[in-house]
């Protein structure tokens, strides 16, 4: 399906985040199940959604559709990029609701389509970059995370945003075996949070979000590596203290809680200075801050660019 242009070894070496031995055990997991007998996504429903249409255009090509939703890390359907396509029409995803909870003045549960009815969609067309060194461009559809944050009103004690993935083995055939502690975690500062790029996505490309790219509704931080992009969120929680994160507890000394776009901070085992764009055959330079650093190096004025990785 994707077609990787002439790969050097290096490629071959980054193959995914997670340890070769955490891989073969979740294969192995996966194989047991008969998985070949379920049925793949179905892009049959997706239906178009009304949205603004982009107000920050790049000038870097679209990734095409098919790339975007046929190479995937959703490690809750497997380790291999190809899985996530194959497996995710096994999730529901309606109904749908988020749970919000902790430090804010209306907790609740919030359905879905009241979310996607209540804040007004826009395309946002983002450069993504995975911490394996392979980049995309794609046009979501969402609202600003800080629309949901204020209609919710965080607390004054509130200093981070932790979010959580659904977790539910029936539907998710990977969480059966533990390469990663479920559900998928991650977090933000606040101010991260309210930035104005960062996005809940709920479409690409016009239409609702594949499940393979995370239906009903994910996070979208464009100047951060995608593993901070979590995945069919239902759990939104507000807190005092830094939250933790799925792949800082897998492995801490390869992923850090900011897990901001760094051409010059390596990952312990490969180079971030260039990055494969997917249809792309030339590597292109990695930018600080995914190219975004105009809009958000202010967040992080006084600290140490090494610390926020
Ligand atoms: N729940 C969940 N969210 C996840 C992941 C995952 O395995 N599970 N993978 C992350 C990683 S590593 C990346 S690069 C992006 C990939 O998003 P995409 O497949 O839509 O391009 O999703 C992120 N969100
Ligand atoms: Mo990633």
């Amino acid at each position: 399906m994707l077609i990787v242009n002439a790969p050097d070894l290096r490629d071959r070496d980054v193959t995914d985040h997670g340890l070769y031995l955490k891989r073969r055990q979740f294969m192995a997991g996966v194989a047991g199940l008969g998985l070949a007998a379920c049925s793949g996504s179905s892009p049959a429903s997706a239906t178009a959604l009304r949205f603004r249409p982009n107000r920050m255009p790049i000038d870097e090509a679209r990734t095409p559709l098919d790339d975007v939703t046929g190479y995937n890390n959703f490690y809750e359907f497997g380790t291999g990029k190809e899985d996530p396509a194959k497996y995710a029409g096994m999730m529901r995803t309606r109904p749908w609701t988020i749970v919000v909870d902790g430090l804010c003045d209306r907790p609740g549960r919030y359905a879905i389509d009241d979310l996607i009815k209540r804040f007004p969609l826009e395309e946002r067309i983002y450069r993504m970059r995975c911490v394996e060194a392979w980049s995309m461009v794609i046009p979501w559809v969402g609202f600003p995370l800080a629309s949901l944050i204020k209609a919710v009103g965080p607390r004054s004690g509130a200093k981070f945003v932790a979010f959580e993935t659904l977790r539910d083995p029936r539907q998710m055939p990977g969480q059966r075996s533990s390469v990663i502690q479920w559900p998928y975690r991650e977090g933000l500062r606040l101010d991260e949070a309210l930035h104005p790029l960062t996005l809940l996505a709920v479409g690409l490309y016009g239409q609702t979000l594949p499940n393979q790219n995370g239906a009903p509704i994910r996070l979208v931080v464009p100047w951060k590596y995608g593993f901070k992009g979590i995945k069919s969120i239902v759990r939104i929680r507000f807190t005092d203290r830094r939250p933790q994160t799925s792949w800082q507890m897998l492995a801490p000394r390869e992923y850090g809680f900011y897990g901001n776009v760094n051409p010059a901070v390596d990952h312990p085992r490969w180079s971030q200075a260039k990055e494969r764009r997917i249809g792309e055959f030339f590597r292109r330079k990695t930018l600080p801050f995914n190219g975004y650093g105009e809009q958000v190096a202010g967040l992080y004025r006084g600290l140490d660019p090494r610390q926020l990785y």
